[in-house]
């Protein structure tokens, strides 16, 4: 069955969510490599493209589902982070509000019946469980590093262990 206008609704609204993410991260990277983090910067290109998927997972899912999948505006990333630790609790709520609004795709689909919406959005509640760790983690090793106190010394190791992180889905 196809999906219904509500779902389809909710599903394109992510699917611009995801864009907005990709772009985010790709205005972040932008701004570390600028401050001389060139292993964040890679890093968050990175997972740039990770959203870029994302994006394109839930259009692939709407077509599939015989919906009509709408690509809209893009909006500007917000102005840059004060610092490093300003960086990563900006990306930290923004995967908050991220896993909220997963959190209503799956919610409206288990409304509506529709149990593969429903199994759908599993996915992405578990990748969501996984990025929020990996900001955490992040956050977590920028308190060791000294934080808003970190030497230049402790930063740039911070910095190039980033560049060797790997990637995930
Ligand atoms: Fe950062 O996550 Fe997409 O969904």
């Amino acid at each position: 069955n196809r999906l219904s206008k509500k779902i389809e609704k909710i599903l394109n609204k992510q699917l611009t969510k995801e864009a907005n993410a990709a772009q985010v991260y790709l205005a972040y990277g932008a701004w570390a490599d600028s401050e001389g983090f060139a292993g964040i910067a890679n890093f968050l290109f990175r997972h740039s493209q990770e959203e870029r998927n994302h994006m394109m997972k839930v259009m692939q899912y709407i077509m599939e589902r015989g919906g009509r999948a709408t690509i809209s505006a893009i909006e500007a990333p917000s102005e840059d982070p004060k610092n490093l630790q300003d960086c990563f609790e900006k990306i930290f709520q923004h995967e908050i509000d991220n896993t909220n609004a997963i959190y209503e795709i799956v919610s409206l689909a288990q409304e509506e019946k529709d149990w593969a919406t429903w199994n759908f959005g599993q996915w992405f509640v578990k990748e969501q469980i996984e990025e929020e760790a990996l900001v955490l983690d992040l956050l977590d090793k920028l308190k060791i590093a000294g934080g808003a106190k970190a030497t230049q010394e402790s930063l740039y190791y911070f910095d190039s262990q980033l560049e060797q992180k790997e990637d995930e889905a």
